[in-house]
């Protein structure tokens, strides 16, 4: 059987913020999400329209590399195959990158967004995401460290070559595997 902990980490019950310094506030009435770039059907969604679509509830663990890993968190929102079926990526989208409303930035392959543990959340253990925590919706990749994460997610892109995010181009790991200790460099 597979370990639960990654190499490295320790178990926290708490959960750990973690960000630039600056936590954007969104009101629902002014939140969107843009999904655009090597797709047929690029979409802007408002709330309603977000909340209209399939809503999934996922557990997993987060993995954080700055090595805190938090076991079962209760995650609803909407799954990335959602997102996907609705857009429709063009054959040579490959890759992607979040964008959110801090300025932040990070990239994951198509591949790894596909995993069907993927999500973008509005909902934590029954309550609405904190802003603190990214709220209100934030990218879950429970597969790689929680940096790949982005919170207050405003528009993802679907691109043919890999472009580096925030921490990606500081050092941080391109591809974040917490099993293969894909920290830095
Ligand atoms: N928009 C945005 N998303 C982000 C970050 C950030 O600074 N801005 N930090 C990342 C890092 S390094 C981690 S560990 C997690 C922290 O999420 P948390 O504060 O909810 O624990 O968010 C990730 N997503
Ligand atoms: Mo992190």
């Amino acid at each position: 059987m597979k370990k639960r902990l990654p190499p490295g980490q320790t178990e926290t019950k708490k959960w750990p913020i973690l960000d630039l310094g600056l936590q954007p506030d969104i009101a629902l009435k002014d939140w969107s999400l843009e999904v655009a770039g090597l797709v047929e059907k690029p979409v802007v969604w408002n709330w309603d329209d977000f909340q209209a679509l399939e809503q999934v509830e996922i557990i997993s663990d987060i993995h954080c590399v700055t090595t805190w890993s938090r076991y079962d968190n209760i995650w609803r929102g909407v799954a990335a195959g959602t997102i996907l079926k609705a857009v429709n990526p063009l054959p040579k989208a490959n890759f992607i990158v979040f964008h959110s409303h801090d300025g932040y930035t990070t990239n994951v392959p198509l591949n790894r967004f596909k995993d069907d543990d993927v999500l973008l959340a509005h909902t934590w253990q029954g309550e609405p995401i904190g802003r603190e925590h990214g709220g209100p919706v934030r990218v879950v990749i429970p597969k790689l460290y929680f940096w790949k994460s982005a919170k207050w997610v405003r528009k993802i892109t679907f691109n043919d070559i890999d472009v580096p995010g925030y921490w990606e181009v500081r050092g941080y790991h391109n591809d974040a595997d917490p099993w293969r200790e894909e920290r830095y460099g």
